[in-house]
């Protein structure tokens, strides 16, 4: 219970898992929506779990006033304990009982977004994991599944649009300007996938006639005036249709289906069944206001919670134990869904490396850290602290490797089987990976499944090291791979995983070298394993996990020679860009290791020329150069270090990118010039890619301009930021000016705030962008503080929220530690200051010093001291004491 701060910190456990005492077979609710105080009449119909022994039911609660319980319409005796309701000597019989519970809650005093809310005077719910509870007493837990009839009473001037789960049966006036709405859901679901909205809103509509053909109704619900930005939501919705049955076979099983933009959410958005509720970075869009990130977002997000109406809400999870089993399911259907919209196979890879990137950059340092656990976790105290990049991302990669093991048409046939056998339950990871691997007997999955599944069980970033070992007399090459897994908390020692390991080998030449497809398609699964080449004439340069086929660490000691070899021909354009990253990394880990000044040229001149004909390639798109051309990220850096300055891996990227800039001088404003884009705005991948590389190239040329004390390229980018017919454009513009610290950045800001001021969204990015800005002699912490008295910020938004504050102490590592601690303190007392109101929100931010025990002095101690005292206060939220317990724990 994420706002219970007095009692003793309760610990759950996987293996503690009982089934419930008993079922609730229907749910009628009933809501008179006031803001101020809403009453819930809430009529269930209950049985006894017949297998399970008989006991007192115990239904959860939390900040609710309870006013009546009637059982069969009759008063009963009930108690208190712990904040659950607890009713005993309950009718026994097999036809079960009816319970009625009459609470009331205060929506508009709810600060945490979790339960019933009001945002801009429209009512909201957030239900999963466990804010049902906050709304009536329930058995809130993903197992047990009711149908629900929902009845929505309320004002009709204020709130002329009444939503629920379903379809709409009855609608009609009452007394004093009220009116009402009922829906019936025709599918059972557990409570956290309940929803309601209640304001003043507008919605898109399209009808549209599935394969099967049904016809459906979509809607995309905002608030008036937003109108003009649900065209591309609408879209992807359609287009989410469509693929799912498409590729998978699953249709939509709704006569509605409706999407609803709010501005205040915790996270992203939410699967509700039949009404999916969305954070509005998430649904609004068009060329004026997003960039292509943010179209690209949508279209993913949109696909995300809409696949979950089968991954998810058809089937869905026995406990919180299981999340990965919709989400990590549900990621790799929406990156798949992202992939295959793609028209380019180019894109494709595009799409790939990003989503590596994020997994490495956020995934691998969860793994290594404090908060480090398994896809499938073994205990937790407060479960919105596993919402992780560790259960989504690395959750998404377990299920991938599922589908190379087995094959697209297996893995798509294991997938009907999984739903095939568990429509409508509420199951294991397990039961899942059971299903993928019966319906491929004769698979590689199947083979190893119970080892394969320590992918579930063993927390941590697998290590393959890779050697290799050319016999020219035997014309044979051996590769040696040996995997290790370092402990994490709770798992000392770690058993091997079974690895998907693609690979190749390229000649001297660069040209691909034949070999044995099964070769091609290694599976490793002892500690230690050796292949070996025949008929090989040279010593060839090794193409290792291809398309970053597992998610693994892989150690090689390439030669720079093969680096640049791999980078200027791999056949796999994951590789290639892995070269070029290894090849950057490998000279920036060693600027950084060096003692004295940094060196102001770390690349050297092959590794530049090889850039350069990357960005001078005649055949790369666009994208792809984009993504080669970019350094690694900080964040990346002080993962591959034992011992982390965080301003010395600034200072280093910084040099890096400057020599960068102006080593390829000429050929950044070819490449702005030669990358111009024409024609009407469109987000597809292609003309994305352009305007990426484009900005990318201004961006250089505005940093080379500092040292070349050159007004023209600053001025043209000044130009271009005032006339963009786009946000890409215009953000890419404005950015490129901020980042060089020029001076017409503060004038591009001023004018970007008067345009956009009444554009939440655009006015987040205007506060995160100078959050996140490079610091020079620590001018950033003042700039934040300076940006949190500003008018348009509020803490209690937590999109804004997070432009300024996350943005700060997340994504600018330079600017964020600090010799003098500042950042630390600010970060404390922000944790604290939020905690107060929003404890999820507050405990992502607390995250923010998961790693400290990899900084140099004096900013380790600085930051242990700041989570200390974070720590010692009395009055935590779990959510927050969970993360700082365990970032203090074993020291
Ligand atoms: N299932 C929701 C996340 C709920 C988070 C609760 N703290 C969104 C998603 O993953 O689709
Ligand atoms: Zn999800």
């Amino acid at each position: 219970m994420s706002s219970l701060r007095e009692g003793p910190t309760t610990v759950v456990r996987r293996e503690d898992y009982a089934p419930p005492a008993y079922w609730i077979d229907t749910v009628e609710l009933t809501f008179d929506l006031d803001p101020a105080k809403t009453r819930v009449l809430n009529k269930m119909h209950l049985r006894r779990n017949a297998q399970v022994p008989a006991q007192p039911l115990r239904l959860d609660g939390e900040d609710l006033n309870l006013a009546r319980v009637l059982v069969n319409g009759a008063g009963c005796s009930f108690k208190m304990d712990d904040g659950q309701l607890v009713l005993d000597n309950l009718p026994e019989g097999e036809q079960g009982f009816d319970l009625e519970i009459f609470t009331t809650c205060m929506p508009e005093k709810n600060s945490q977004l979790m339960g019933l809310y009001v945002s801009q005077g429209t009512f909201f719910t957030q239900c999963e994991a466990e804010g049902f509870r906050r709304i009536t007493y329930f058995l809130d837990r993903p197992d047990v599944m009711a149908s629900y009839t929902v009845t929505l009473r309320a004002d009709k001037a204020r709130y002329p649009v009444l939503l629920s789960n379903g379809n709409l049966v009855e609608q009609g006036e009452l007394d004093a300007g009220r009116h009402f709405a009922k829906w019936v859901d025709p599918h059972k679901k557990p409570s956290y996938l309940f929803a309601l909205v209640a304001g003043n809103l507008v919605a898109r509509e399209q009808r549209i006639v599935s394969r099967s053909g049904n016809e459906h109704l979509l809607q995309v619900y905002v608030r008036p005036g937003d109108m003009d930005k649900t065209e591309h939501a609408m879209n992807s919705l359609i287009a989410s249709v469509v693929w799912d049955e498409a590729r998978f076979g699953l249709p939509l099983d709704l006569e509605r289906f409706m999407i609803v933009a709010t501005s205040d959410f915790n996270m992203g958005a939410m699967e509700n069944k039949g009404l999916n509720i969305f954070n509005t970075k998430y649904v609004l869009a068009n060329s004026a206001t997003a960039t292509d990130t943010d179209f690209a977002n949508i279209e993913s997000v949109v696909g995300h919670e809409y696949f979950h109406n089968w991954s998810g809400n058809r089937v869905t999870c026995r406990d919180w134990f299981q999340l990965s089993l919709k989400e990590g399911l549900t990621v790799f259907r929406d990156q798949e869904f992202s992939m295959d919209l793609c028209a380019e196979p180019s894109a494709r890879a595009v799409k790939r490396i990003e989503d590596v990137r994020v997994l490495r950059t956020a995934q691998f340092p969860e793994d290594a850290g404090p908060m480090a656990h398994p896809v499938r976790p073994d205990s937790y105290v407060e479960i919105n602290n596993f919402y992780t990049v560790t259960v989504y991302e690395k959750g998404a990669e377990v299920v991938r490797m599922m589908q190379t093991l087995v094959g697209r048409d297996g893995f798509a046939k294991g997938l009907a089987l999984y739903f095939q056998r568990h429509d409508g339950q509420a199951v294991t990871c397990d039961d899942f990976a059971q299903a993928i691997a019966d319906a491929n007997p004769d698979s590689e999955l199947a083979r190893r499944l119970p080892q394969f599944k320590r992918w579930y069980s063993q927390a941590g970033t697998p290590r393959v090291r890779a050697e290799g070992h050319f016999d020219a007399a035997q014309r044979r090459y051996t590769l040696t791979l040996t995997q290790s897994c370092v402990p994490t908390p709770g798992q000392p020692a770690k058993q091997p995983f079974v690895i998907p390991m693609a690979l190749g080998l390229l000649d001297a030449q660069g040209r691909e070298i034949a070999i044995d497809p099964a070769q091609a398609r290694h599976v490793l699964a002892e500690a230690s394993e050796t292949l070996s080449f025949e008929n090989i004439d040279a010593e060839p340069v090794p193409s290792l996990l291809r398309g970053f086929s597992a998610p693994v660490v892989l150690d090689f000691d390439y030669t720079d020679a093969q680096l640049l070899s791999l980078l200027a021909h791999d056949t796999d354009p994951f590789n290639r860009w892995e070269a070029g990253q290894r090849l950057t990394l490998r000279r920036a880990l060693a600027a950084i290791q060096d003692s004295g000044p940094v060196n102001p040229a770390p690349l050297d001149a092959a590794a530049i020329e090889a850039l350069r004909a990357v960005l001078r390639h005649d055949t790369l798109d666009a994208a792809f150069k984009e993504l080669v051309l970019t350094l690694p990220s900080e964040t990346y850096m002080a993962e591959q270090l034992p011992v982390v300055d965080p301003q010395r891996i600034h200072a280093v990227r910084e040099a890096m990118r400057s020599q960068l800039a102006e080593a390829l001088h000429d050929d950044w404003v070819w490449a702005f010039e030669a990358h111009a884009d024409s024609g009407a705005y469109r987000p597809d991948p292609v003309s994305a890619g352009r305007r990426a590389l484009t900005g990318m190239a201004l961006g250089m040329l505005c940093i080379a301009a500092r040292t070349r004390h050159d007004p023209v390229w600053p001025g043209k980018t000044y130009q271009r930021f005032k006339d963009a017919h786009n946000m890409t454009d215009r953000f890419n513009a404005l950015s490129a000016l901020v980042v060089s610290g020029h001076a017409l950045a503060r004038e591009a800001l001023d004018r970007f705030h008067t345009l956009f001021q009444h554009e939440a969204l655009v006015i987040d990015k205007w506060f995160a962008l100078q959050a996140a800005a490079p610091d020079h002699g620590g001018n950033v912490l003042p700039l934040v503080r300076q940006l949190m008295a500003h008018p348009d910020f509020q803490l209690r938004n937590p999109n804004r929220a997070r432009s300024v504050i996350f943005s700060y102490c997340n994504a600018n590592p330079g600017a964020f530690h600090r010799a003098d601690a500042a950042g630390y303190v600010f970060w404390r007392e922000r944790v604290l200051e939020i905690d107060r109101f929003n404890p999820q929100v507050a405990a992502r931010l607390a995250r923010a010093l998961d790693r400290w025990k990899k900084l140099a002095e004096p900013y380790r101690s600085a930051a242990r001291e700041a989570i200390a005292r974070v720590a010692a206060q009395t009055d935590l939220s779990n959510d927050v004491r969970e993360v700082v317990t365990r970032a203090l724990a074993d020291e």
